[in-house]
Order: structure tokens, then C-alpha cells, then sequence
């Protein structure tokens, strides 16, 4: 494979999918490209992190993108795989790890030297990053001025309460794409680990997948952010036999009753509004405090932002499941608006 001599004039992102890890963040630093990492990636730290880089992509900043080099498996966005499918942007990509061998997307070069010869101009990324700074204040404020608790926010304060040396296990549909949003300025270095069961993005198994990872790594703390339907899909993950060993671990379970993802894909449309909860909304109704006493596991129910970040300052030990209380009704309004935020 040909090394590839990076030519530092040509408007260039790094992607970082999922399992990507530290390459991807020091090749972007080493280039002077703008980093743009998915939650689980295991390269989202240091100041080439762009935040809120899936609202960027549809405007004429990321129109301007000439090549993207991409590490790891991305999963996450539609702005990303369109990204990945323009005709006039080449990809080169580090070749694929393990089983999942095959790329959804198109590669023009496999990926076989990161040394960077001559570093970008400068000017590239401090585009990025001040239009990055411009859209996350805009979303800052327009959450804040939501009357009520929002999924992102839950997602914000759930990566705030991170501490340096923390496990993050997230779920799959909206909530790892919320996080994605949030997700603040990490410092590199500083093993805060974020994993998700993203195969083919299946909402079972979560719980579980929380409980044994927190019990397999060291972490300072461990955490988990799942939707009401997967935290429903594995509530037996809370059964444990009596020799079995309990992890310390904080389950923010995201209610709103029901499968908020569909309500932004095309079957949210007011044509379909009919048939849409009994096929894709599938409201529950189910008290998951009830759930949890079940198990004689604590709960909290909060349904503002300073109630659960006031719970998850406090964790008691043990597992505990702290139910954040969203809409789902005015999610699809709530997603346009947020997409339509610009620079
Ligand atoms: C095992 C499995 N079954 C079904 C699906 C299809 N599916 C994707 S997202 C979703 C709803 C998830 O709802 P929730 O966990 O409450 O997250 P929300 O989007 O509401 O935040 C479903 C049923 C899936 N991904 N995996
Ligand atoms: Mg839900």
C-alpha cells in the first residue's frame, strides 16, 4: 500500500467512527484538521474536537470538505454517510478491524502512513471550530429555553457527570446521538471510556452490557444512558443471583415512553400520524419505578435538569436507576429546530 503524502491544501476531516481510539485524535492534531468523533470512538478528546461537527456538515462549511480520512466504524448520522457518498470528496480510510470487515461506504485509499509532511493551514480548522463554537452556544440556549427537561440535556449532564477514569455505557437510537451532540471538551489522557453495543445497533442486551462492563474494568465511576424501550427490553438485566457480584453503576433511563427516533425519520411524517405509535411510537405506559422495586433497586424519578444532576451527584452505591422524564410528543419539532441552527 502506498503511503500517502498528505497534502496539507486540501480541505480535509478526520472521521472517527466507533473503536477508532488515539489515532484518530493525533493524526487530526498532528494534520491540523478538524476531529470529528462519535462518542464511542475513543478519540473524542483535546481541542481538534468538533461538537456539535453533524450540524456543521449541511452547511456551506462542510460543503467546502475535500477529503475525509476516516478511522474506525461510523454509525451514527445520516449528514456523515451522505458525507461519505459525495462524488466530489475523497475518502480514504484506515482499513476495517476484526469481523466487521466490509465498509458501508465508498474507500478511494486505504489509509497506511499517518506522518504528515506539512501541516494544514491553519485557517481550516479555526473555521471549524469558531462556527462549532457559534452552533453549540446556540443549542446551549435554545435547550435551556425549552420549558421542559429535554433528552439532550439529559445526555449533556449524564457525559458532565463523567469523571476522569469513568465508564460510559450508552444505548443505542436517540440517546447515543444525543450524547453525540453533547458530549464536552474531554482532556486527553484522562480514560474516560465510552462503549455502546453498536453492531447492527440492537436495543437488547443494554442493561447487561452495563452491569458486566462495569464490573469487568476499573473506572472511577461507571454510568449508563439508555431510552425507556431498551432499558424495558433488558430490565431482567437487574436480576441478580445472590454470590453474584453487584457493580456500582448509575442507570439514567430516558422516558419518553416510547421509540423517540422514529418520530424524526420519514414515518414521524403528519401523513402517517394515524398508525405512527401503534407501529414505531409503541407508548408502554410502564412504571419503571415499580420495575425497579421489583428488583429492590433504588430509583429516582426527576423531571428537571437540576433534580438529576442533583442525582447524579449523589450516587449510593451499588446499582441504582435515576428515570429522567422527557416528551416525545414535540420531539420531531424539536429535532428540525435543532438542525436548522446555523453558524
Ligand atoms: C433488538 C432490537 N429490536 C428492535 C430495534 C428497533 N429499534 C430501534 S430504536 C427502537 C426504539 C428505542 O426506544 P428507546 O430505547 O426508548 O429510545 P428513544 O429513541 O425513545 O430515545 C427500536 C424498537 C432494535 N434496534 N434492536
Ligand atoms: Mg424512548
Amino acid at each position: 500500500m502506498p503511503a500517502i503524502r498528505w497534502d496539507a491544501g486540501r480541505r480535509t476531516v478526520v472521521v472517527a467512527g466507533d473503536d477508532a481510539g488515539p489515532p484518530a485524535r493525533v493524526l487530526a492534531e498532528q494534520a491540523g484538521w478538524p476531529l470529528l468523533a462519535e462518542p464511542t470512538s475513543g478519540s473524542r478528546t483535546g481541542d481538534h474536537a468538533i461538537r456539535c461537527y453533524r450540524l456543521l456538515l449541511d452547511t456551506d462549511l462542510g460543503r467546502s470538505i475535500e477529503r475525509v480520512v476516516v478511522l474506525g466504524h461510523p454509525t451514527l448520522s445520516r449528514p456523515v454517510t451522505r458525507l461519505l457518498g459525495r462524488d466530489d470528496v475523497e475518502v480514504v480510510a484506515a482499513p476495517a478491524n476484526g469481523a466487521w470487515s466490509q465498509r458501508p461506504f465508498r474507500v478511494d485509499a486505504e489509509l497506511a502512513s499517518t506522518e504528515v509532511e506539512a501541516p494544514a493551514d491553519p485557517a481550516w480548522l479555526a473555521a471549524w471550530k469558531a462556527a462549532d463554537a457559534s452552533v453549540a452556544r446556540q443549542l446551549d440556549a435554545l435547550l435551556a429555553a425549552e420549558p421542559e427537561l429535554t433528552p439532550h440535556e439529559v445526555a449533556g449532564a449524564v457525559a458532565r457527570a463523567l469523571p476522569a477514569g469513568g465508564l460510559l455505557v450508552v444505548g443505542a437510537s436517540s440517546p447515543i446521538r444525543d450524547l453525540d451532540l453533547m458530549v464536552p471538551r474531554y482532556e486527553v489522557g484522562a480514560r474516560r471510556k465510552t462503549v455502546a453495543n453498536r453492531g447492527l445497533s440492537g436495543i437488547d442486551g443494554v442493561v447487561s452490557t452495563a452491569v458486566g462492563a462495569s464490573l469487568a474494568r476499573r473506572s472511577t465511576r461507571s454510568l449508563a444512558l439508555m431510552g425507556d424501550v431498551t432499558f424495558l427490553h433488558d430490565a431482567n438485566g437487574l436480576v441478580l443471583g445472590p454470590r453474584e457480584a453487584r457493580p456500582d453503576l448509575t442507570i439514567v433511563v430516558v422516558n419518553d415512553d416510547g421509540g423517540s427516533i422514529f418520530t424524526m425519520l420519514e414515518q414521524g411524517a403528519e401523513e402517517y400520524a394515524e398508525r405512527f405509535d401503534t407501529l414505531f411510537g409503541t407508548p408502554h405506559g410502564v412504571d419503571i419505578g415499580s420495575l425497579c422495586a421489583a428488583t429492590r433497586t433504588p430509583h429516582w424519578k426527576v423531571d428537571s435538569l437540576a433534580e438529576l444532576e442533583h442525582a447524579l451527584a449523589s450516587p449510593n452505591g451499588g446499582i441504582e436507576v435515576v428515570e429522567a422524564v422527557v416528551r416525545r410528543d414535540n420531539r420531531r419539532d424539536l429535532d428540525v429546530r435543532i438542525r436548522g441552527l446555523r453558524p
